[in-house]
């Protein structure tokens, strides 16, 4: 069962922040992700079964987040055989900020969703530690996020993300199954070919 908004923020460890990314740094980000992205240009992923996943990706920091026949896993080469680009500094001080300044992030997935990506319900699982959170950051179009509990049955939530919005997982929300059920296509200017960017910073290693 799933309803419509609010309570999902009373999961432990889930903190949402609307807007906290303002109109001008969210312009500025794009800026160096649209560096990043030429470096290391945005593919698509596949499962271990061999499933394409609808979000296009790509990754940023020491380690990116890859997937094959071989399995999830974490590499330090995009597959065109160059490293990851660095890590955007805003986002190294938003994670300084919002969740420890003890220990940096060493990688940042992209995902780009086009109007009809979504991502199935899942676990983050390819970290090394689960006692670092991970923060996420929207920018685009609105995206309808849904989260659950520590077992895939258990009952979901659903609420919006939009453009500067900011979600922290820690704790029990860390292990918690999420997912992305659709986007709302054309909601926001900041892309020029609309959709939606997800950045997610994580401790991978
Ligand atoms: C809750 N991304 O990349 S971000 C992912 O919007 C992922 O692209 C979604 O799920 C997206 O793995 C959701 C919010 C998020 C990220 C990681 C989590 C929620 C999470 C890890 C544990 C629990
Ligand atoms: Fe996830």
């Amino acid at each position: 069962m799933t309803e419509p908004l609010g309570p999902a923020l009373m999961i432990k460890g889930f903190k949402i922040f609307k807007n906290a990314i303002s109109a001008d740094d969210r312009r500025l980000l794009v800026h160096d992700l649209r560096l990043a992205v030429e470096r290391a240009p945005l593919y698509r992923s596949y499962t271990p079964s061999g499933q394409p996943l609808s979000v296009r990706t790509t990754s940023m920091g020491r380690y990116g987040w890859y997937s094959d026949a071989a399995g999830y896993r974490y590499v330090t080469r995009h597959p065109n055989g160059t490293k990851w680009p660095a890590i955007p500094a805003p986002l190294l001080n938003l994670w300084g900020l919002l969740v420890s300044t003890d220990r940096a992030p060493d990688s940042c997935l992209l995902n780009y969703y086009s109007g009809t990506a979504k991502m199935g319900l899942h676990r983050d699982n390819d970290e090394v530690d689960f006692s670092w959170p991970v923060l996420s950051i929207s920018l685009g179009d609105d995206a309808l996020f849904r989260v659950g509990g520590m077992a895939r049955g258990d009952a979901t939530q659903s609420v919006w993300l939009s453009s500067g919005d900011v979600v922290v997982m820690g704790g029990d929300a860390r292990r918690a199954y999420h997912g992305i059920d659709r986007i709302k296509f054309g909601t926001s200017r900041l892309l020029a070919h609309g959709g939606r960017i997800n950045l997610t910073l994580r401790v991978a290693k």
